[in-house]
């Protein structure tokens, strides 16, 4: 593997270290087809992963086939045949049918435990996160876990025929959940909460889309209770021409740096290569962006990360920090989990 100079991604050695089939699906005729974009806490003292365990049925020749869930949690299977020209399946991970939008597979999440942060297993006495209600249908994704006051606040992108939006609950046992509903409503996502108070205020970052005029940028908003967000204000665009020139999007809960607000984001081009980056944010007025990476600091280089379910992907919604040290998980290509790591002042070097 040949890193480019900028990428300052030290891989762990046992990467990827956790693969669709160290992991049994929900059901024994369903397999788990992409384990992903795992949220990053500390608990107990281990460092535990809730980890976005994306499936379907194994399909019969000719058909494809989802799970989605009714408003009370049911799945259902749909299938259509491949052959029908309804069908669009150009999009491993959007399928569309006379005009209508599915996801190819249904994500729940679950807490996986690790004693080292490499070796992570699964702990029956957590149980697992499913999408509840009308705005879960088609599953819950890529959760973001923010402490505040020994309460952990889960932000996740909650999706169904209504649309792509952020959901919110909180536990401080991880056996017993508080629900919020929808804290913003589509089209956002990559919505991540600071983990502590700025000025008497709560601080989120999120990422609403704006598919005409406007695009796929990162927004900075204020909250008095953590539910009830305003005063937005957009704070980081996708920029022409460079590596984060179509979407970028907040990963996990910004970093408190004497120089700001360490901010690690994913950014992607418009071919989807997906790239990491970091923003460092005022520390009394986060609106204020002091410093952004001119290259990413993590690409896709590994063959792990180019290819899978969707290749060339480098996504994270979770980290863990020690010192210096900024030990951040991913998911690559969509497929499988891995683990790389940084050093802080190493990146605040790196924004120049
Ligand atoms: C979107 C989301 C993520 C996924 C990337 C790359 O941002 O669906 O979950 O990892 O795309 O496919």
């Amino acid at each position: 593997m040949t890193l480019a100079p900028n990428d300052l991604g030290g891989r762990f050695t046992q990467n990827p270290i956790l693969r669709p089939c160290d992991l049994k699906p929900s059901r024994p005729d369903w397999q788990i087809e992409c384990l992903l974009n795992p949220g990053v806490f500390r608990f107990n003292g281990k460092i535990c992963l809730l980890v976005r365990v994306a499936e379907r049925p194994a399909p019969r020749e000719g058909y494809v086939a989802f799970p989605v869930l009714s408003e009370s949690g049911e799945a259902q299977i749909l299938e259509f045949q491949r052959k029908d020209p309804r069908l669009d399946i150009s999009d491993p991970r959007v399928l569309r049918y006379d005009g209508v939008h599915y996801l190819t597979t249904l994500s729940h999440l679950r807490v996986l435990t690790s004693e080292d942060g490499v070796v992570f297993r699964e702990d029956p006495s957590y149980p697992p996160l499913h999408g509840r209600g009308l705005w879960e249908t088609f599953g819950i994704e890529d959760a973001r876990v923010s402490l505040l006051k020994e309460v952990y606040y889960l932000t996740y992108t909650a999706v169904s025929p209504n649309g792509v939006a952020v959901g919110m609950r909180s536990t401080a046992d991880w056996k017993s959940f508080s629900e919020y509903g929808l804290i913003l409503p589509p089209h956002n996502k990559d919505c991540v909460i600071f983990q502590e108070k700025i000025n008497g205020r709560y601080f989120a970052l999120h990422r609403p889309s704006s598919p005409e005029i406007g695009g796929n940028y990162i927004w900075l908003a204020e909250s008095p209770d953590l539910v009830h967000w305003g005063r937005h204000v957009c704070i980081a665009r996708a920029r022409p021409g460079m590596w984060d020139s179509a979407r970028v999007g907040a990963g996990a809960a910004p970093i408190r740096t004497p120089a700001g607000w360490l901010e690690i984001y994913h950014g992607a081009n418009a071919q989807n290569r997906y790239c990491l980056g970091a923003l460092l944010l005022d520390l009394e007025m986060p609106w204020k962006v002091i410093a952004r990476s001119t290259h990413p600091i993590m690409e896709p280089a590994a063959p792990y990360e180019q290819t899978g379910f969707f290749g060339n992907v480098i996504f994270t919604n979770g980290h863990f920090v020690a010192g210096d040290r900024l030990t951040i998980y991913y998911g690559a290509s969509d497929s499988v989990i891995c683990g790389a790591n940084f050093s802080v002042t190493g990146i605040l070097n790196s924004l120049g």
